[in-house]
């Protein structure tokens, strides 16, 4: 059966997941591109596909997934997914790991949490500090200066750098290739590309956090693969040319 896939993509997000997920599986998709408005906040056109305007939102034959892990589930759940994954032709896996399922919820639930309150309290605390929003006198602009710079390096930052470990600590001390704990990277891998992307090439490059050697390795493993360098080549060209009807 072929499916009807749109896969709703926001500028800098955690849908570069499924741009490499999708290539993996070999589905034909469609994208629509949301750009971030200028309080990096989704537009109103994620709103209007998506419950909390989130992305990634994903159409599949008619009904709305969210919750990239919940999205990459029902992926690999489908049946045609299921056949080339055993006859040899997709290289992914598809069954589900104890690891796989462990680094899946991992990925949103210990690692994505802290870095998304650490950017939200950077952004927002910027915005106080500048004036742009709460109306302070400069004394009070100082203190929310230095609680959240406080919140961001004091208090996040060794939490953050704890969950780069233990994922570091994954792949060398226990010798692993991928986080499904197989030979094939699967749902707990695909998870975990958004935040190790960022932190080696995207928007957290040079946020001083330590990556080790074998989150490096596990990355050029990933970008080795031909379906997320097509994966991320696709991203970018939607983005450019939906830039372009602008
Ligand atoms: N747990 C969700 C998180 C989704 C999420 O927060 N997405 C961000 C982009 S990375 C978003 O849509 N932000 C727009 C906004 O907050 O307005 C998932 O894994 O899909």
């Amino acid at each position: 059966m072929s499916h009807q896939i749109t896969l709703h993509h926001l500028n800098v997000s955690r849908s570069d997941r499924l741009f490499w997920l999708l290539e993996e599986t070999k589905l034909p998709y469609n994208v629509k591109v949301h750009f971030r408005l200028p309080t990096r906040q989704a537009p109103p056109s994620l709103h209007a596909v998506s419950p909390l305007g989130r992305a990634p939102t994903l159409e599949l034959d008619g009904k709305t997934l969210t919750e990239s892990a919940f999205i990459i589930h029902q992926i690999l759940s489908l049946p045609e997914v299921i056949k080339g994954a055993e006859d040899g032709s997709l290289d992914i896996q598809v069954e589900e790991t104890e690891d796989g399922v462990f680094w899946s919820h991992f990925a949103e639930g210990s690692m994505m949490n802290l870095f998304q309150a650490s950017a939200i309290i950077g952004a927002t605390g910027q915005g106080w500090k500048i004036g742009a929003v709460g109306g302070l006198d400069e004394a009070g602009k100082e203190a929310v200066g230095k609680y959240s710079q406080w919140l961001t390096e004091g208090y996040l930052r060794p939490q953050i750098q704890g969950t780069i470990d233990l994922a570091e600590s994954f792949l060398t001390k226990q010798g692993k290739q991928w986080f499904s704990g197989t030979d094939k990277p699967g749902e707990g891998d695909f998870m975990m590309f958004f935040a190790i992307n960022s932190l080696l090439a995207g928007s957290r490059k040079d946020s001083g956090f330590n990556v080790g050697p074998g989150l490096k390795g596990w990355y050029e493993r990933v970008l080795a693969r031909p379906a997320a360098k097509k994966g991320l080549e696709r991203l970018k060209q939607e983005e450019e040319s939906a830039k372009s009807k602008i």
